[in-house]
């Protein structure tokens, strides 16, 4: 039996990772391949499990903390898509605020189980519209931590994936790839939607490629990484109700009551909601910097109970986005006439990364 392959996808909070790894996973699963997918968060419930549940794929989480500092969890859980499962490919989405990824799991992993898997190349997916205001809020007296961070992910990648380009125009598109060609000369840079399947083909062919991927160990200054990790508010919540309405509708009106909520005590970095009825589901998001609006849903959602899950990335105290989630939900079950309450929260700060291994060199590929 061929070796699986293993593809580890990383990019900044709200680049479309997640998008990206849903819609390639279709292509495979056409190409008649077995696909599983493998999501990461700092906390608990996620909306990323939930929207890869909602596609059949086989699927495993890895909560409470990042790859590198999970590192024992996520080998179980690649372990158990290949042996249970009999995935032929797993798609791993690295937690947003995470880098280093190379030193501290792609070799690892590598140096521990040898010739099992097959490493694809270390895929960071970039959103166009950050790309632009990182590459035009730059100064030369230096960065911010959070665009040291950003700095960082780009650095390891094998292949950028220039996302979002449908909501970007041709001529800007071009200039981005040559801003980041000169940013990391080493990588692949392909341009891509997630939305609309552009570049996905290409990029699969890439991840298919053998070679020598994952050699770009990083020189971190993790003093600096935990210093932007903690500058973000994380909060996951569980809302029930037991009113039937539409539920398109109160996700759109939730969503957009709690952007401005959040632009009342900081910066909103990616929010994301997802709601389970008995008659469907929908999912809403809005990603920075543009923070516009993008739903969908299955059908026609109105039944109860609802279930929704909520994470809120955002620049901003934790225990203010408590506030803002409670204010919003106030306001929204107001305008919905719904009976809603949040049945378990927590918000915090991602805490000082201490990865379970470290390679400062590339294992023999
Ligand atoms: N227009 C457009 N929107 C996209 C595209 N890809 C993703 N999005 C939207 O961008 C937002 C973030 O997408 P995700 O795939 O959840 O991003 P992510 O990188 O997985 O986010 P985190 O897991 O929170 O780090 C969602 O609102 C998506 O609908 C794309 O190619 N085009
Ligand atoms: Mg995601």
């Amino acid at each position: 039996m061929a070796r699986t392959v293993i593809a580890f996808v990383g990019g900044f909070l709200g680049a479309g990772k997640t998008t990206t790894i849903l819609a390639a996973a279709a292509r495979l699963r056409e190409a008649r391949l077995r696909v599983g997918v493998i999501t990461n968060d700092q906390g608990g419930d996620l909306v990323d499990a939930l929207l890869v549940r909602d596609q059949n794929i086989p699927n495993r989480f890895v909560t409470r903390g990042c790859f590198c500092c999970q590192f024992d969890a996520l080998e179980e859980r690649v372990h158990e898509l290949v042996s249970q499962e009999g995935a032929e490919v797993v798609l791993a989405e690295a937690v947003g605020s995470c880098t280093d990824i190379s030193a501290t799991v792609l070799n690892p992993l590598r140096r521990r189980r040898g010739d099992a898997y097959v490493y694809a190349p270390i895929t960071i997916v970039v959103d166009a519209h950050r790309l632009r205001t990182f590459l035009n809020e730059r100064t030369s007296d230096g960065e911010s931590d959070l665009d040291y961070l950003y700095l960082k992910q780009l650095e390891e990648a094998d292949v950028v994936l220039l996302n979002k380009t449908d909501e970007v125009d041709e001529v800007r598109i071009q200039e981005l790839v040559g801003r980041l060609r000169a940013l990391v000369p080493w990588a692949y840079v392909l341009r891509v939607s997630a939305k609309t399947g552009r570049g996905l083909d290409q990029w699969l062919r890439v991840l298919g490629t053998p070679g020598a991927w994952g050699q770009h160990i990083l020189d971190v200054d993790y003093d600096r990484y935990a210093r932007a990790e903690a500058a973000l508010g994380w909060l996951n919540a569980t809302i029930e109700s037991n009113t039937a309405c539409d539920w398109r509708a109160f996700a759109e009106d939730f969503l957009q009551t709690l952007l401005r909520e959040i632009q009342g005590v900081g910066r909103p970095v990616h929010v994301k909601l997802h709601v389970e009825t008995p008659d469907g589901w929908v999912k809403a998001a809005a990603a920075a910097p543009l923070n516009l609006p993008s739903v969908a849903a299955d059908g026609n959602a109105r039944a109860a109970p609802a279930r929704i899950v909520l994470n809120v990335r955002a620049v901003a105290d934790p225990d203010a986005l408590r506030q803002a989630v409670e204010t919003a939900l106030r306001v929204t079950c107001e305008n919905c006439h719904v009976e809603a309450a949040v049945s378990a929260v927590e918000s915090f700060r991602p805490s000082y990364p201490k990865p379970t291994h470290r390679d400062s060199e590339p294992a023999p590929a």
